[in-house]
């Protein structure tokens, strides 16, 4: 009834080849994926129907000239954004993973929609910033909706490299040559073939026994030699790839495949990195990619050393949630349970702006079953197509469960090269996407993660426990600082690194000095670590699910303000008069 339904005129909408022009509505629906065009429309649909709790700002701009929005959720009726948590949330810095792009933006609906509904939500907004791109490639999401693709490619950033080390930047990309706009996979009827056809399912193909002939060899992806060099699709687009080239821990390309000529390669990369660094306060960082069911945290690679233990008892908290908010993911760390990346988006985050960060992989190929789930068997090799139960699994569920959207059937291609060739496999739309109807529990659950999340950025409340008189205008203020959410005021990281400086709690009076000042490390004893210079600025952190106490011995009268100030978690002032009892 409350629900604000925004149409967009029919001259605002996009028209793209292979795309239905659509009307972008108010709540947003998730039964489908949004095209980059039309990603932007619904990001200014939301902040036209929200303009109280929301703005939208161009971070900045791709190879390709397509502009990198951010939506920022923000109530400035509890405050400014830099004095909030802020709680930063992107997706589809690979371009092909584009459900991740649908997350984010369906964070910002459930939000906005739900502010003033569900108190939880409400108490979120109103405690936090949220700071949402959910597109970083907005090249390679283009790319990927427009162009013929498999579900992995359009991934990299769009900066021309030369894989071949031919002269030539990107001149032999696989090609859509039966035109059904994918690009599928060729195989090759062969009597010497090391394949044969899986008796239960003649799409797919198994290997033979040693001794055996075989019926099929696989060509690769489909395509042809563009460039006449005697080999097929050898040069593609790109390939740098935006999750390896951030300013910290940075490797060259012979190191790291995917890594561009120098840190902060990809005008969108050193865009966001400055955008970012110019919000101090976020402390949460969600980057969503799309394979495997997984959340991870770093670092990204061994050598970095193991985190804090104060800050792996944050992430512990978090992943473990995570987990079994969104049931089959797996809370992992990146370089030992999935692989070691160098210029990574988290490292930079955790160690340059001091940040919790986890990475949410989004597809679970466990999903798409038929029957029973068959987890055990979902490792089974599942090369050339599948050889697998899995992949038997996976083919009727793309028969009776999404009427073969997924899947292209074999079909004949005469080949300029290889002859008499046949053509077909899983569509772009596939593999690493759930089907559309599948999108409503995947983008919620996740959703629901970052919410969590948003939920244990830290409150901290200042209280002065004691203002009491000890000796002839002299006066002792006790002061506590109180956390009541898992993550501290200040990573144990940052700490470390001295990343940024700590948070000062300051005493101030007109007619007021302090004489000395210091953390109570025993309250019943009376033993305080007192600060040997200007004892009226103490530098503190407060822990998660904790607190701190400090002692300043003050001479004077009248009113004393005691403040606290944080970079993550916001200011808190309060005062304490001196008189004589
Ligand atoms: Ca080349
Ligand atoms: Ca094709
Ligand atoms: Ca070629
Ligand atoms: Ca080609
Ligand atoms: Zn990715």
């Amino acid at each position: 009834m409350n629900r604000i339904i925004l149409f967009i005129t029919g001259a605002l909408l996009m028209f793209l080849p292979g795309l239905k022009a659509q009307e972008i509505k108010v709540p947003l629906r998730f039964d489908h994926y949004y095209s980059y065009e039309q990603m932007v429309e619904a990001i200014k649909a939301l902040n036209a129907a929200f303009p109280e709790l929301t703005s939208v700002q161009q971070v900045g701009k791709s190879e390709e000239g397509r502009v990198i929005y951010a939506l920022t959720i923000n109530n400035p009726r509890t405050g400014e954004p830099l004095s909030k948590p802020g709680v930063y949330v992107d997706g589809n810095i690979h371009g092909n993973e584009i459900q991740a792009g649908e997350v984010c933006l369906y964070l910002a609906s459930r939000l906005l929609n739900n502010y003033g509904k569900v108190e939880d939500i409400t108490e979120v907004i109103d405690r936090n910033v949220f700071y949402i791109i959910p597109v970083v490639n907005v090249d390679g999401r283009a790319h990927f909706f427009i162009d013929a693709n498999t579900p992995s490619s359009n991934r990299g950033l769009r900066i021309p490299v030369d894989d071949d080390r031919d002269g030539l930047f990107d001149e032999d990309a696989p090609d859509d040559i039966n035109g059904d706009g994918n690009i599928t996979t060729m195989r090759k009827k062969d009597p010497l073939g090391r394949l044969k056809t899986d008796p239960e399912d003649p799409r797919l193909m198994i290997p033979v026994k040693p001794g055996e002939f075989g019926e099929w060899t696989m060509l690769g992806q489909e395509g042809i030699d563009n460039d006449g060099d005697g080999q097929i699709n050898e040069d593609s687009e790109g390939y740098v790839d935006g999750n390896r080239n951030w300013g910290i821990y940075w490797a060259p390309p012979y190191v790291q495949r995917g890594a561009g000529l120098f840190p902060f390669s990809g005008t969108g990369i050193k865009a966001i990195a400055e955008w970012m660094l110019a919000r101090p306060n976020i402390i949460m960082v969600f980057a969503f990619h799309n394979s495997g069911g997984m959340y991870l945290r770093g670092p990204s690679f061994k050598a970095a050393g193991e985190l804090p233990q104060g800050d792996i008892s944050v992430y512990d908290y978090l992943g473990k949630n995570a987990e079994k908010i969104v049931p089959g993911y797996k809370y992992l760390i990146s370089w030992k349970d999935l692989y070691t990346t160098y210029g990574d988006f988290t490292d930079f985050t955790d160690n340059m702006l001091g940040s919790y960060s986890l990475v949410g992989e989004l597809f679970q190929v466990s999903t798409e079953t038929y029957g029973t789930p068959a987890q055990e068997k979902e490792d089974e090799a599942r090369m050339f197509g599948g050889t697998g139960e899995a992949d038997r699994a996976r083919l009727k569920f793309n028969d009776h469960v999404t009427q073969g959207e997924l899947y292209k059937e074999w079909k004949s291609y005469k080949h300029p090269v290889y002859g008499d060739v046949e053509i077909g496999g899983w569509v772009k739309m596939s593999s690493r996407l759930p089907h559309p109807f599948m999108l409503q529990d995947l983008v919620h659950r996740n959703a629901s993660a970052v919410i969590f999340a948003a939920q244990n950025t830290p409150d901290v409340k200042l209280e002065v426990i004691e203002t009491k008189k000890i000796d002839a205008n002299l006066y002792r203020i006790r002061v506590r600082l109180v956390n009541s959410k898992s993550m501290p005021s200040m990573s144990y990281l940052a700490m470390k690194n001295k990343a940024y400086p700590f948070d000062i709690l300051s005493v101030n009076g007109t007619s007021a000095k302090v004489v000395s000042g210091g953390r109570i490390t025993d309250i019943y004893f009376d033993k305080v670590e007192y600060k040997e210079y200007r004892p009226e600025l103490q530098f503190c952190q407060v822990p998660g699910f904790g607190k701190v106490e400090y002692q300043f011995i003050v001479s004077g009268k009248g009113s004393v303000e005691i403040k606290y100030e944080s970079r993550k978690a916001g200011t808190r002032k309060t005062t304490t008069e001196l008189k004589e009892k």
